[in-house]
């Protein structure tokens, strides 16, 4: 097959085998063998579900921003219980993903107890995608819905200069008698990460999405990088939404604006240290359980009327491919990663 990097040949490694090879990168790298385990999970379902613009292309990235110190792979969570329902996370300037993880069990026994249940983690850094945050608590039967916010390379509606980061939003669902529904979204128009992959594969991305540094319309991925910036997904709702993430994940956790996030003085930083929002709703809080049931429903129905895929449906296609053939991964990808592993 043809890789990402455009040469050829690719290779295939179980999910068992990618998780340790990634877990001694990671530990190579400096990184606790708590937060070692964490990402290194983290990256393998991004690979296994072919969430490619979040799996091992990222690796790079982490090991350039542990190595300029400007993330702390070692950082232990603070974990402040603020309310009932209100949990708020000091990440310590650690990776969001195992401040997640360590918050998680009390989260879902306070959705259980109370029926709803927020966090708000701040002073973390977030380079995946969203929906492994969100999936597995749908697999509990609750509801989740998760935000982050990046760095400012996406404009507002109408706007000249770039505010938003590209700002993903998921939601997972509990549905009877199948996978969760999980919807994960950038509210750019496209994710900085398919710049990027466009940019190394030398094609161009689609009109409308991007402009230049002089704010110039431009299907040139280097341009954007290169100083340019998105556009929001859907026009001014898009860049409502991407509002919504910045407020509730930066005003609300206490973290920073997207714009706020200056790594000018960190040659090497590349994970945006912001913040991060999950909202947890137990759907059938205090009644006998029919939420699952009324899911399936709505996705029958949608199936009915035409719609031949819904959110995640790729994915859990692909999760079946990489789980019975293994992972594909390109080889210069693996050759990087056992090099990374030996140092
Ligand atoms: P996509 O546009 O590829 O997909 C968005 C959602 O729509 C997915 O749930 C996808 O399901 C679904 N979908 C895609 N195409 C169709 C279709 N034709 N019909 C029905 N449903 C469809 O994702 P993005 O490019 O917006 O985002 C990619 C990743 O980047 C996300 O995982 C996101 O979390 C991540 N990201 C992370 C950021 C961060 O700061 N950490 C910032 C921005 C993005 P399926 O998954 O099954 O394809
Ligand atoms: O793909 O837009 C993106 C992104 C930003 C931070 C991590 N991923």
């Amino acid at each position: 097959g043809t890789d990402i990097m455009g040469r050829q040949g690719t290779a295939r490694i179980s999910c068992d085998a990618l998780q340790l090879l990634l877990e001694q990168v990671f530990r190579n790298a400096g990184a606790s063998w708590r937060v070692a385990q964490v990402l290194a999970a983290n990256c393998v379902a991004c690979e296994r579900d072919g969430s490619k613009s979040h799996g091992v292309f990222r690796i790079p990235g982490y090991l350039s921003s542990i190595g300029s110190q400007w993330v702390d792979a070692t950082a232990e969570p603070r974990i402040e219980q603020v309310g009932t329902t209100f949990l708020r996370v000091d990440a310590a300037n650690g990776f969001a993903q195992p401040a997640l993880a360590a918050a998680s069990p009390i989260l879902v026994e306070m959705a259980r107890q109370h029926g709803v249940a927020l966090l708000a983690i701040r002073n973390s850094h977030h380079f995946s995608s969203l929906w492994p945050d969100v999936e597995p608590f749908a697999r509990d039967g609750l509801l989740a819905l998760g935000m982050v916010n990046s760095f400012a390379c996406t404009i507002g509606f109408d706007g000249k200069s770039a505010v938003f980061g590209t700002n993903p939003l998921a939601f997972a669902a509990p549905r009877e008698g199948g996978d969760p529904i999980v919807a994960d979204l950038s509210t750019s128009a496209i994710a900085n990460g398919d710049v990027q992959i466009a940019a190394r594969q030398g094609s161009s991305i689609e009109e409308k999405v991007g402009v230049d540094r002089l704010g110039r319309p431009t299907i040139d991925p280097n341009a954007i990088l290169d100083g340019g910036a998105l556009l929001t997904f859907g026009g001014y709702k898009g860049s409502a939404v991407s509002m919504m993430i910045e407020l509730f994940v930066a005003a609300l956790s206490g973290g920073r604006f997207s714009f706020e996030v200056d790594w000018s003085g960190h040659p090497g930083a590349q994970t945006p240290l912001t913040g991060q929002v999950v909202i947890l709703i137990d759907p059938d809080h205090g009644r006998a359980p029919s939420f699952a049931r009324r899911a399936e429903i709505l996705t029958r129905k949608l199936y009915s009327s035409g719609v031949s895929r819904l959110p995640g449906d790729r994915r859990m296609r692909q999760r079946q491919r990489s789980l019975s053939e293994g992972i594909e991964l390109d080889r210069t990808e693996m050759e990087y990663l056992t090099r990374m592993a030996a140092k």
